[in-house]
């Protein structure tokens, strides 16, 4: 039998063993009571990295989006974000559920709302409509294909938010993608935003986590609110140490991820039936479209290659750690035939 390729996320990727020998060695304490060492330095780092003055643990992504919801805005608050932000899709409705606050999906070129998208879909302050509060950003953007926006796209949203009195949040799921495909520092990309939340659990390899960062005002006001979604935690340096790992050895490898995407990319669109748009490429993403995603997804499983069917049309493709170039050319292999087969 050979080992399955799992193409459904950078999520599936497993901890180091350098993060293992890391995780046992933890120095920690109660974090509630801020006296974890290991979640300060992760905490610290992770803020600097990212251009910010402070970082807030939480134990995932979707925790760390929802806390920063929490923290900027007021419930009625309207969040205007992208119709296929990954806040909208994925993250169980809890900006309106939890926080209150009123989701106001824009239809964007590519992905990211530009300031002209902006002021036509952002309305002045008016008694009759929720009130502007929250820009979203996502970058790189998940269902646009992983594309990666560069630092003057973050720019020139925060500068028109922030002259009609709004805040800019920075979903970084995989930021650090989007700055290793760019070849510029992550802090140029989410410094002008007011919040960033990054994950450390995607093709950084930790096994938990995303740190949301911000100034040292709205990060003590996060606290707070991550202490009431349940998420203030003990003796967490644990999986802190396996994030310090993540941020201080695995950024770099995120190249031959790319690498292997472009090179999966390139071998799918000589397929037959099968449909990408190879100068989204940027990261780590690759979508496929297909006549019938739900039956090639199928024969795909069956012939060990493991990804996602986005919508009836769209699969999705994910390289990472666990995917080699014998990896890439297997799944380009399997998909001839499952598109083949899908049709019969
Ligand atoms: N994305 C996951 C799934 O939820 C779809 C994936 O496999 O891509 N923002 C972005 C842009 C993300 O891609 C994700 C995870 C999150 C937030 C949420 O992070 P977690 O899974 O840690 O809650």
């Amino acid at each position: 039998m050979q080992p399955v390729v799992d193409l459904r996320s950078d999520t599936v990727t497993q901890p180091t063993e350098r993060m293992r020998e890391a995780m046992a060695a933890a120095r920690v304490g109660d974090d509630v009571f801020r006296e974890d060492p290991t979640v300060a330095e992760l905490e610290q780092l992770a803020a600097r990295m990212v251009g910010h003055r402070a970082g807030l643990f939480c134990s995932s992504g979707t925790m760390a989006n929802l806390v920063a919801v929490l923290a900027h805005c007021q419930r009625g608050d309207a969040v205007f974000a992208d119709t296929d932000a990954h806040v909208l899709h994925y993250e169980a409705g809890g900006l309106a559920v939890l926080a209150g606050t009123f989701p106001q999906p824009i239809r964007t070129a590519d992905g990211n709302p530009t300031p002209e998208e902006l002021e036509a879909a952002v309305p002045p302050p008016d008694v009759h409509r929720p009130h502007p509060r929250l820009v979203w950003l996502e970058n790189t953007h998940n269902r646009a294909g992983g594309v990666a926006y560069p630092p003057e796209r973050t720019a020139a949203v925060a500068w028109w938010a922030h002259a009609r009195g709004l805040r800019v949040h920075l979903d970084g799921a995989r930021l650090f993608n989007a700055a290793v495909a760019l070849g510029v520092p992550a802090a140029d990309l989410a410094s002008p935003a007011d919040s960033v939340m990054v994950s450390l659990s995607k093709g950084l390899s930790a096994p938990v986590g995303s740190v949301l960062c911000g100034s040292e005002e709205f990060i003590e006001h996060a606290r707070r609110w991550r202490k009431v979604v349940g998420g203030g935690m003990r003796q967490v340096g644990v999986l802190a140490a396996a994030g310090l790992v993540a941020l201080r050895e695995m950024v770099d490898r995120l190249a031959e991820d790319h690498r292997r995407a472009r090179a999966l990319a390139e071998g799918l669109a000589q397929v037959p039936g099968v449909a990408v748009d190879t100068h989204r490429v940027h990261t780590n993403i690759v979508l496929a479209r297909v006549a019938d995603a739900a039956a090639v997804v199928e024969h795909l499983r069956a012939h060990g290659v493991l990804a996602l069917a986005l919508d009836p049309h769209t699969i999705r493709f994910v390289t990472h750690r666990h995917v080699d170039d014998e990896g890439v050319e297997r799944a380009v292999r399997a998909m001839r035939e499952a598109v083949v087969s899908a049709r019969r």
